[in-house]
């Protein structure tokens, strides 16, 4: 199409979410104990070993392994790859406890201090954003039902063709990102775009993975969410739409039934509207 498409590689786009996901991480494991390390690294590694074993891994296996993790890395493809195939087992443990909303994963994309857009309104878009208009309503409130009125809600999606902004070239900064604030009655309303299937770098390491052992690279269309407020687990989700093709396969196995969305057509014949509500768990001390 555009130049901007023959540029989105995935060595761009990975390079840019290896750079935003800082090495500060560590600093929240600084005191884990040696014995937990070691039982984690342990059971990782003979995994590893007792595959190696079962299946009889040739040398040339071995070899197209140890070449293939070395391009991931020079893809700055390790955020998509676990995001992609490790993070929603982790988000599965993490969040088990849980009574109010369901989440999942956060995947790669996502940017903090997204532009504010207090408690109804548009998200940035271009003047010429292709997709169809989309008015989600919704209400943010406690496993209890009281209104969590100021909880944040922070919106990202790719636009109709897939893409991300501060990912893919070309997109101005914060395209169809933003911050809502919800108001006294926890209630939001947000206008946007419906963003398309979603289809993983066919061209770096995690691409060279799907096509040699035949998968797809697709994830159902999504809108992702954190949504937050004191006193409260802070929410991860994405949303799914209906209907879509790939949420049943999701390469990413990131859907749940309770975040499929119902829109319907919008009562001004323009576009859709979708209700959606949050339910936060508070926090536990
Ligand atoms: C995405 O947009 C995404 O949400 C995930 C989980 C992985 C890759 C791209
Ligand atoms: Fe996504």
């Amino acid at each position: 199409m555009t130049a901007i498409h023959e540029t989105a590689t995935a060595a761009a786009s990975g390079a840019s979410a290896t750079e935003r996901f800082k090495s500060d991480k560590l600093a929240g494991v600084a005191n884990t104990p040696k014995e937990r390390v070691s039982l984690l690294a342990r059971e990782v590694l003979e995994a590893v070993h007792s595959t190696i074993r079962r299946n009889k891994v040739t040398y040339d296996e071995y070899n197209a392994l140890k070449s293939w993790l070395i391009s991931v890395g020079e893809d700055g493809e390790w955020p998509l790859f676990l995001d992609v195939w490790v993070e929603h087992v982790v988000e599965e443990v993490a969040t088990e406890h849980r009574q109010g909303n369901k989440g999942t994963i956060e995947g790669p994309y996502y940017v903090p201090d997204a532009p504010e857009r207090g408690a109804a309104g548009s998200v940035p878009m271009r003047p010429d954003e292709p997709g169809t208009p989309l008015v989600w309503t919704g209400r943010v409130t406690s496993t209890d039902g009281t209104a969590l009125a100021g909880a944040k809600v922070e919106l990202w999606h790719a636009d109709a063709e897939g893409f991300y902004s501060q990912f893919a070239p070309g997109i101005p900064e914060w395209n169809l990102r933003a911050t809502f604030t919800a108001d006294a009655d926890g209630k939001f309303e947000i206008r946007t775009v419906r963003p398309a299937p979603y289809q993983i770098p066919t061209d770096g390491a995690c691409g060279k993975l799907i096509a040699a052992a035949g998968w797809h690279a697709w994830r159902p269309a999504h809108l992702h969410v954190k949504v937050s407020a004191p006193g409260h687990e802070l929410l991860t989700a994405q949303l799914y739409f209906p209907g879509d093709e790939h949420n049943d396969d999701d390469i990413a196995s990131a859907v749940k039934p309770e975040l499929v969305l119902a829109p319907h057509p919008a009562a001004d014949g323009h576009g859709e509207a979708v209700e959606y509500g949050f339910v936060l768990d508070p926090e536990v001390n």
